[in-house]
């Protein structure tokens, strides 16, 4: 199976098979249902496809889950769409959604690892991997419905930035200096060329259109600073010698606020900081890409696509996604405002839990392969993948993954997040892989990306499950094939 074509032109012309199928349903004014993922880049899926339908006057409506099961599928048969669109997830479930789904037609936009092949020509399925293309890393879920919505109508170039927001709530910015590749980088180059994007080296401290400076630094973890990560006064004292003002008359100051020579300034006394405690390969961490989108206001997160990403995201834990989709259509007024109080109260949470898993020892639990965090009923399951996202950053040991999992009582199911670091994937392990396989054993369902998956298991399951992801991690370190992987 040599392609003869470049993958991403394959990928293009795929992305333009499924825009017709829209264009065509839209034109007979038939009934459209989008279905997304809960996270920043379902939510900016969603709201891609949204705005590129409203822009046909389609009729259509939106919903976001946090997964995909034969329930949701039910409810969507019940309401007889013409046309079901799925974006960021689908992609593992193609043999469920054919059979329930025979005869209505299908877009499947997914970045996740395909299991199953498509044999009904009602479906259309627009995946990197398909065409050997990465999707942990050079296109999101937002990103996939850009190109279907940018084949569709030229205009939708407009939402390159909100296509970017995705991928960047999806870490994908993982190449040098936290830059984007493939997919992704053409992108980045139409928000710029259509001036809606600038594209800039500087700290890539979270916070740096919202944040108080001192604060910023305080919060950093990627580099970790040691002596002023988690340190607000010691932040404080670091910004005082260095002559740079934290307030401008009443307000904070902001890292996008500092002037050149200040920027300069801080720069070489927080490299010399980390060189002065071994930490070269931290001093390369400290500068990186930073995505503006400069048609937003100043000092609010949506002109950062960081602070965006985690915006969309907390809408969707905090169950408010159709805030980040009204966002993401281009809402600014009440829906922002609403947002912001929503990110608040989302902080708090993610501390308390933060907090809960510190107190005592024995709620990070170290096997031979992973750690576990058993959540119990405390950590709300929607927010538990966050939770693992920052504590795996900490870990002792980076090569061994996290499985965090937390109850969801009124389905007697627990559910799991999986994380691990770039270290790790290097030695072998594959999370998706890992979460499908024990899943299917344990009567659940689960998968993923390499560095990032999950899975619900029944809650009676859960200590079986957890000594099979071990084995099975345990397995990939040691080279060994996985029985029963039918990934391509
Ligand atoms: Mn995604």
């Amino acid at each position: 199976m040599a392609p003869q074509q470049d993958p991403i032109e394959r990928f293009l012309s795929q992305a333009g098979e499924a825009s017709k199928v829209i264009l065509e349903v839209a034109q007979k004014g038939g009934f459209i249902h989008v279905f997304s993922h809960l996270d920043a880049d379902g939510i900016a899926a969603a709201g891609v496809m949204g705005k590129a339908l409203a822009r046909l006057d389609a009729k259509f409506r939106i919903r976001i889950t946090q997964q995909l099961d034969e329930k949701i599928i039910d409810e969507i048969i019940g309401d007889k769409p013409q046309l079901v669109i799925l974006t960021d997830f689908g992609s593992g479930y193609l043999d469920m959604l054919q059979q329930k789904l025979p005869s209505s037609k299908v877009l499947v936009l997914d970045h996740h690892q395909v299991n199953g092949t498509i044999s009904n020509p009602n479906f259309v399925q627009v995946n990197p991997h398909v065409f050997g293309i990465d999707g942990a890393s050079n296109v999101s879920g937002s990103g996939i419905a850009y190109f279907v919505a940018k084949a569709a109508s030229q205009a939708n170039v407009d939402l390159a930035p909100i296509a970017l927001v995705g991928a960047l709530g999806d870490m994908q910015d993982k190449y040098d200096q936290r830059s984007m590749q493939s997919l992704n980088e053409i992108i980045v180059n139409d928000g710029v060329a259509a001036g809606l994007l600038k594209v800039e080296k500087d700290l890539t401290f979270f916070g740096r259109e919202t944040r108080a400076i001192h604060k910023t630094l305080a919060t950093t973890t990627n580099p970790f600073i040691p002596g002023l990560s988690g340190e607000e006064d010691k932040a404080l004292v670091f910004l005082s010698n260095l002559n740079i003002p934290i307030k401008q008359g009443e307000k904070w100051r902001a890292l996008r606020d500092l002037t050149d020579e200040e920027r300069k300034r801080l720069c070489s006394a927080l490299a010399d900081h980390l060189l002065s405690k071994g930490l070269h390969l931290a001093v390369e961490n400290l500068i990186g890409y930073v995505y503006t989108l400069t048609k937003e206001e100043p000092n609010t997160a949506l002109r950062d696509g960081r602070e965006f990403a985690v915006l969309l995201n907390s809408t969707g834990r905090m169950d408010r996604p159709s805030l980040g989709i009204a966002i993401c259509m281009g809402d600014r007024k009440a829906a922002l405002e609403e947002s912001n109080k929503i990110l608040e109260d989302y902080r708090k949470n993610i501390n308390k839990y933060l907090g809960w898993v510190n107190e005592k020892p024995e709620r990070l639990r170290e096997l031979q392969n992973i750690y576990v965090i058993n959540g119990e009923s405390f950590i709300n399951e929607k927010i538990i993948g966050t939770v693992s996202s920052i504590i795996v950053s900490s870990l002792a040991n980076n090569e061994k993954p996290l499985i965090a999992f937390a109850n969801v009582e009124k389905e007697q199911a627990a559910k799991f997040s999986a994380r691990t670091t770039e270290a790790a994937i290097r030695k072998g392990v594959n999370l998706g892989e890992v979460m499908h396989l024990a899943s299917d054993t344990y009567g659940g369902k689960g998968g993923g990306h390499n560095i990032a998956a999950g899975a619900q298991v029944p809650i009676d399951k859960v200590e079986l499950f957890v000594k099979s992801v071990d084995e099975l991690i345990g397995k990939q370190l040691r080279g060994e094939k996985l029985a029963g992987n039918d990934n391509a």
